[in-house]
């Protein structure tokens, strides 16, 4: 899969995608990422890509030409399966668009800054828009590195056991169930007996049913979905 990121501040994306899972997603060629600083397309020697927005009002404007210009060249190589806005008014993210999103072969993902992009590119180029969730982030970068993070540990291949991600929360609309490890013991509070039984129908049976409890208690709208 590949994953190009167009923005203003390349800086931010440079160590999300250097550690961990992502990192070993780009090693194993499972993963490419490539991030575009926008200035490249800038409308002027002063390196402008903003304006003031029409009707008046604080807070500037992505101008529609260095997003049109870069999103043209950068599909020249390999078109799009789907250019993402990234902004707090698009739809919230959740697993399912994560899964959705991790069979696709060749993204775009676009950080709005300031007020944001022009309306016509959302309108002419952009075909999904993202949120992650009900507050407001100063740019797209840190939600583009959340949606990276969600789509890359899912591609096959990615993580070490290949079911895990089959048993994360949200998975099946179940929060996951509680874990321990060693000691069994600790400081007088003890690992439930189950989990020590060796019986795995049991301890599948007792997770499921731990999950069950949690989601009740957390996340009832998780059940009705
Ligand atoms: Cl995608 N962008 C910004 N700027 N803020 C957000 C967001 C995105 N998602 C939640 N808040």
């Amino acid at each position: 899969m590949k994953i190009d990121i167009l923005t203003v501040l390349p800086e931010l994306l440079e160590s999300p995608f250097s550690h961990s899972i992502i990192k070993r997603a780009k090693e194993k060629g499972l993963l490419e990422i490539r991030v575009h600083h926008l200035r490249q397309w800038a409308v002027n020697e002063y390196g402008q890509i903003d304006d003031y927005q029409y009707g008046g009002g604080a807070g500037m404007v992505m101008m529609p030409e260095p997003l049109a210009n870069a999103i043209d060249t950068l599909s020249k190589d390999n078109p799009y399966d789907q250019i993402i806005y990234m902004t707090p008014d698009g739809e919230r993210l959740n697993q399912q668009i994560a899964n959705q999103l991790s069979l696709q072969g060749n993204l775009l993902l676009i950080c709005g800054h300031y007020k944001g992009i022009d309306q016509r590119i959302r309108e002419l180029y952009v075909t999904r828009e993202i949120s992650i969730g009900d507050y407001v982030l100063s740019g797209g970068e840190l939600a583009a590195a959340v949606l990276v993070d969600a789509i890359g540990r899912l591609l096959p291949g990615v993580l070490n056991d290949e079911t895990s991600a089959l048993f994360d929360s949200f998975q099946d609309n179940l929060l996951a169930p509680p874990v321990y490890t060693r000691p069994a013991d600790f400081r007088g509070s003890k690992v439930p007996e189950i989990l020590l039984s060796g019986d795995p129908k049991k301890i599948g049976d007792w997770r499921h049913e731990q999950s069950l409890r949690r989601t009740e208690e957390r996340r009832p709208d998780l059940l009705d979905e």
